[in-house]
């Protein structure tokens, strides 16, 4: 089967009709045509999630479209993948934002790149930063996993709940709404390490405010997320 790649087409609107996951829609969160991004799956031993892989004590709830086979970056390919973080986006570092203008978009979200601090997203250079997005807006999200160790898979979904964020976020529980957690880079040598990507795009509908949040137990809590203001 051919990988399926950025075919989540989420609308950030309260009034999308879009069910993808019970849990989400029941907030009145993102909606969104469920759809596939590439995953490593979530796993200490670096098992693929199926596509309704259960994931934690209180599930992870299905994977919509389902999550397909993982995609992986060199070291090299991670290394263009921060250079390209946020082209086009203006960066505002003394609010730790970045303001993008297109009307499609493309960014890579890093969690943990090395030398940066635990359990946290770099996008253009900046740590848990505040996007700026136009209404109207296609926003293509490629998240990669530069951590390492057991505990350090990372995901990314988007949500209207605001922080403060439980150990285990009722409202990351939806599954399907984003990117499902990525293994830890293959091994500590960053050189000849392997690094697990995933893609998730939305349409930007509806102005407000949304956060990107790590789904990973504990990790919103620690701090991984940043806030998305569709303009
Ligand atoms: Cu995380």
């Amino acid at each position: 089967m051919s990988r399926r790649h950025a075919t989540l087409v989420a609308a950030l609107s309260l009034t999308a009709a879009f069910v993808l996951g019970a849990a989400l829609a029941q907030r009145g969160m993102m909606g969104g045509a469920p759809g596939a991004t590439g995953s490593n799956g979530y796993g200490m031993g670096g098992g693929t999630m199926g596509a309704s892989g259960g994931y934690g004590t209180g599930g992870y709830g299905t994977m919509g479209g389902g999550a397909s086979q993982g995609q992986t970056m060199t070291w090299t390919a991670a290394q263009h993948a921060i250079q390209n973080s946020a082209a086009g986006a203006t960066v505002n570092t003394a609010d730790n934002s970045l303001t993008f203008n297109d009307t499609r978009i493309h960014m890579n979200v890093i969690a943990v790149q090395p030398d940066n601090p635990d359990t946290t997203f770099e996008v253009g250079g900046l740590v848990d930063p505040t996007l700026h997005i136009p209404r109207g807006a296609t926003v293509t999200m490629t998240l990669v996993n530069m951590d390492y160790g057991q505990d350090m898979p990372h995901g990314l979904v988007l949500t209207r709940e605001a922080p403060p964020y439980p150990y285990m976020g009722t409202g990351m529980m939806g599954g399907g709404n984003g990117i499902p957690p990525l293994a830890a880079r293959s091994t500590d040598d960053l050189q000849s390490a392997t690094y697990a990507s995933g893609t998730l795009q939305f349409q930007a509908t509806t102005p407000g405010t949304y956060y990107y949040v790590c789904q990973v137990p504990g990790h919103a809590q620690d701090g991984m997320y940043g806030k998305i203001i569709v303009e």
